[in-house]
């Protein structure tokens, strides 16, 4: 991860890892220290949380969602998890395992909710059923679910650990096809309104490789693997394009996605004409909803009464936009 030699910038002990866009090496002690920094500074930069907030953290088993649960404990947040059982094979049963060890081990309070023995299906099923991208039947059931726990919970708001390469990708997905309506939605708060919590994304000035490094030093284990399913999608090309162009310029991936929350989102402020009045409530579980019944619903209406379908059948399908 580092050169043999290379010293903390900070304290000039021996360096841990080297952070070209920041152009120093650091010590794990002040590598701690920064990504600690980063993340209070977006928090309060986006006014994400305050200390009286009772936060919902989604957690995946995975490297981002338990390296952010772990930062919000230890910056003195209140903050429970949430782990829904997709159901998508042996990746979500390890996955689940890397969950409850992290939050057992820490004394913290984990919600589980399981896809299949709760309402009847799974991702692959769903996907299947409703001829969608497995992503796309997955984003629609971890959205309503997260939004109805934080909720019937009485949370008030919502973490998820989104990091700066996932919104780089996303916003790089974005700006090829300008799409003013996403690029007009992409942003890292989104304020609680009528049946939906706040949720903010506070690691969006941290790396993927940062957060990486962030459990290998504070010693929590987590799942490796990529889900299955995201096997030869578009956001997986759009991060290796970035990490490309990063490589020659460190620093341009953090540029391109914290200068258009600075300069350009504030200009599509208002341009999203994404329905927000006349939403009415989902005829089966009340959730906010254009139609009779929500996306959700009708997901699991199909899903539910199809053959279970096993995760192979549906491999490498892609995932939806976001
Ligand atoms: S879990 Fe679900 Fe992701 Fe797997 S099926 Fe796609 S959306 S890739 S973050
Ligand atoms: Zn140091
Ligand atoms: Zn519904």
């Amino acid at each position: 991860m580092v050169a043999v030699g290379s010293k903390c910038r900070v304290c000039k002990a021996p360096a841990i890892i080297d952070l070209p866009r920041h152009n120093a090496h650091f010590c794990a002690e002040h590598f701690l220290e920064l990504c600690r920094r980063q993340v209070v500074k977006a928090i309060e930069k986006f006014d994400m949380l305050s200390k009286g907030d009772r936060v919902l953290v989604a957690v995946s088993g995975g490297k981002d969602s338990l390296a952010v649960w772990d930062i919000l404990i230890e910056l003195g947040y209140q903050a429970d998890g949430l782990y829904i059982g997709l159901g998508i094979g042996e990746y979500s049963e390890t996955s689940a395992v890397f969950a409850r060890d992290f939050a057992e081990q820490r004394g913290l309070h984990l919600i589980e909710i399981s896809l299949r023995e709760q309402y009847g299906y799974d991702v692959p099923t769903a996907a299947k059923a409703t001829k969608r991208v497995p992503c796309s039947a997955c984003g629609i059931s971890k959205r309503h679910l997260f939004d109805k726990a934080a909720l019937d919970g009485g949370y008030t708001v919502l973490v998820t650990g989104h990091n700066l390469d996932d919104e780089a990708a996303v916003l790089l997905g974005n700006t090829l096809r300008w799409d003013v309506e996403y690029l007009s939605r992409q942003l890292p708060v989104l304020p609680a309104r009528d049946g939906f919590p706040k949720k903010v994304k506070p690691l969006i000035r941290l790396t993927e490789r940062e957060m990486a490094a962030w459990c290998i030093v504070r010693g929590i284990d987590y799942l490796v693997d990529e889900c299955p399913m995201a096997l030869g999608n578009k956001h997986l090309a759009y991060k290796e394009s970035l990490n490309a162009i990063e490589l020659q310029s460190p620093g341009s991936k953090a540029a391109f996605y914290l200068n258009f929350l600075d300069n350009m989102a504030p200009l599509l402020s208002g341009r999203s004409v994404a329905a927000t009045d006349g939403l009415r409530s989902c005829g089966s579980c009340g959730a906010p909803t254009t139609g009779d019944l929500c996306a959700f619903c009708r997901v699991a209406e199909k899903a539910s009464a199809h053959e279970p379908v096993p995760v192979e059948l549906v491999l490498g399908k892609g995932r939806g936009r976001r």
